[in-house]
């Protein structure tokens, strides 16, 4: 439950399998390797060993840059078992980006899948204090790091055995990266209880899983969301995990689902939708499933109902924050409604306050407030985010503006600043304007957000290019790499118009509402 006790390890979500039995049932299924959980305990203790044998000191962070394969949850739990501290790194993470992660967190070990390898170039390393780089699941290629490491033969030769570091609750556990609008993410803190507790209240009031449950999230293990779904709820109920490694496309999605028949299923609507249109929807077998959750964007009826012709499935839809952990706000499987986010999860105060901070009475609309014992303590090196979003006693402000309706569902009404989530991530559109400006063949462009037909929300571009004479189709996607390059992938502008010039205010200043007319 919810009592954590002074002197925790989050290792113990997967350990505490060993005395409950479980040694020999499934933890970890699918393409990329499976583990029982004794298999994955031991390969976990021989991860410990190894970083202890570089001679890291507890707290020291290491830098987890890591497709969903078995070698992911057994370097975490082995860096957290041992007192180190992971960062959760995304994959589609370019060098600049990475030598900012690698600079603000001081990692000087990093643990990369072989594909990964050559991200580790010259320029991600500069003015870093990264020295060992660990590669998995193959060779290693060329990358500027001083030392590599190949694991395989290196990790057993450790022992499968180590006793956790008597780590208090409130320790530093791991880290992940939020985006920033001026290109400097905040590094979001989360300590030892922070998963025991996110499970007590999300995992054991709405998914109920049991110990013959499979877990299959789409989204991947650095995403809090899907940390949560592929990592703390599974093996904190003894459940199994099936880990989908590359691209997950829909062909690779309806394989798995047939050949490791998983029973709980974790999406997001654009994934929703891209599965119920693919090829092979209509022919693959859902069976298995009993359970189908969404978040991080607004779900739609159209995208529900879908699902739900597809599958015969009912989505339930919730939502969290990378800074809370996991999901705060969710449907039930009992108890939904279409175009909520759903209930208070037990376990977090929720608030909609109004700019004064005073909270909004019933059916107005405010801006949500959440305080729970998962909520992050601070953003890495930056009191100054971390005072403008932790306030008034461990409250996080969320910057979304709701209503709770009599039944205490809550309903999204936007944001309160320009944030805005496109596939279920988080862009400003001021950062990826900023970046497409910065293109020599672009005179000004606005970005901004707009909504789809089915209510998620989509980037869209308005560019005056430099020299008039330009094939539009050839200009777009240069300007789409030029983004994808410079910014983490999913930020391009989906859509690219191209104008003789952008309208102005009387002060000279873009028109930034004729621009979205347009
Ligand atoms: O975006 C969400 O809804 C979410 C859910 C769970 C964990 C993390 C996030 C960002």
């Amino acid at each position: 439950g919810f009592a954590i006790p002074q002197t925790y390890n989050a290792s113990r979500i997967l350990f505490d399998n060993l005395g409950k039995g479980r040694g020999d049932r499934p933890a970890l299924i699918g393409p990329g390797g499976s583990r029982s959980y004794a298999e994955l305990c031991a390969e976990a203790c021989r991860w410990g060993h190894g970083f202890n044998s570089l001679g890291l000191k507890r707290g020291d962070r290491i830098l987890m840059f890591l497709d969903d394969t078995p070698a992911y949850p057994a370097a975490f739990f082995g860096a957290v078992r041992a007192g180190f501290v992971p960062l959760l790194i995304n994959t589609l993470t370019p060098p600049d980006l990475l030598q900012f992660y690698l600079a603000d967190s001081g990692a000087a070990v990093a643990v990369t899948d072989a594909e990964f390898v050559a991200r580790f170039d010259a320029q991600a390393c500069k003015d870093t204090w990264l020295r060992t780089l660990i590669v998995v699941n193959g060779a290693a290629g060329d990358h500027a790091v001083p030392d590599t490491i190949i694991t395989g033969p290196w990790l057993q030769g450790f022992p499968a055995e180590l006793a956790e570091a008597g780590t208090d609750r409130n320790e530093m556990a791991f880290w992940m990266y939020s985006s920033g609008s001026t290109g400097r993410p905040k590094g979001i803190v989360h300590l030892q209880h922070d998963m025991a507790y996110s499970e007590a209240a999300f995992a054991r009031n709405v998914l109920k899983l049991e110990a013959s449950d499979i877990c299959f999230s789409v989204p991947k293990m650095f995403f809090a969301y899907g940390f949560g779904n592929s990592i703390t709820f599974p093996f904190a109920a003894g459940a199994a995990t099936l880990l989908l490694p590359g691209q997950p496309k829909p062909a690779a999605i309806f394989a798995a689902i047939e050949r490791f028949k998983p029973s709980v299923f974790f999406g997001l609507p654009t994934l929703y939708t891209s599965l119920t249109k693919a090829d092979g929807a209509a022919n693959t077998d859902f069976s298995s499933l009993r359970m189908a959750l969404s978040a991080a964007e607004v779900l739609s009826a159209e995208v529900f109902n879908g699902w739900k012709r597809l599958t015969g499935l009912e989505i339930v839809e919730g939502l969290g924050s990378t800074e809370v952990l996991h999901i705060y706000l969710s449907n039930r499987p009992e108890k939904k409604k279409l175009g909520a986010a759903g209930l208070r999860v037990p376990g977090y105060e929720v608030a909609l306050k109004d700019k004064d901070g005073r909270e909004v009475g019933g059916n107005e609309e405010g801006i949500l407030w959440v305080r729970g014992d998962s909520n992050t303590p601070l953003y890495w090196n930056r009191p100054d985010k971390s005072a403008e979003t932790i306030r008034d006693g461990g409250w996080i402000y969320s910057g979304d503006r709701f209503v709770r309706d009599a039944d205490g569902f809550h309903f999204f009404r936007g944001r309160a600043d320009d944030l805005v989530k496109i596939s279920g991530q988080w862009v400003y559109p001021l950062e990826v304007e900023l970046c497409l400006a910065e293109h020599p063949a672009v005179r000004e462009c606005a970005v901004f957000a707009a909504e789809l037909p089915d209510r998620r929300m989509t980037l869209k571009a308005v560019v005056v290019m430099n020299d008039r004479s330009f094939d539009a189709g050839n200009a777009t996607k240069m300007l789409q790499d030029f983004v994808k390059a410079k910014l983490l992938p999913y930020k391009y502008p989906r859509e690219i118009s191209f104008i003789e010039e952008l309208p102005k205010t009387g002060t000279g200043k873009i028109d930034r509402q004729a621009v979205m007319r347009m």
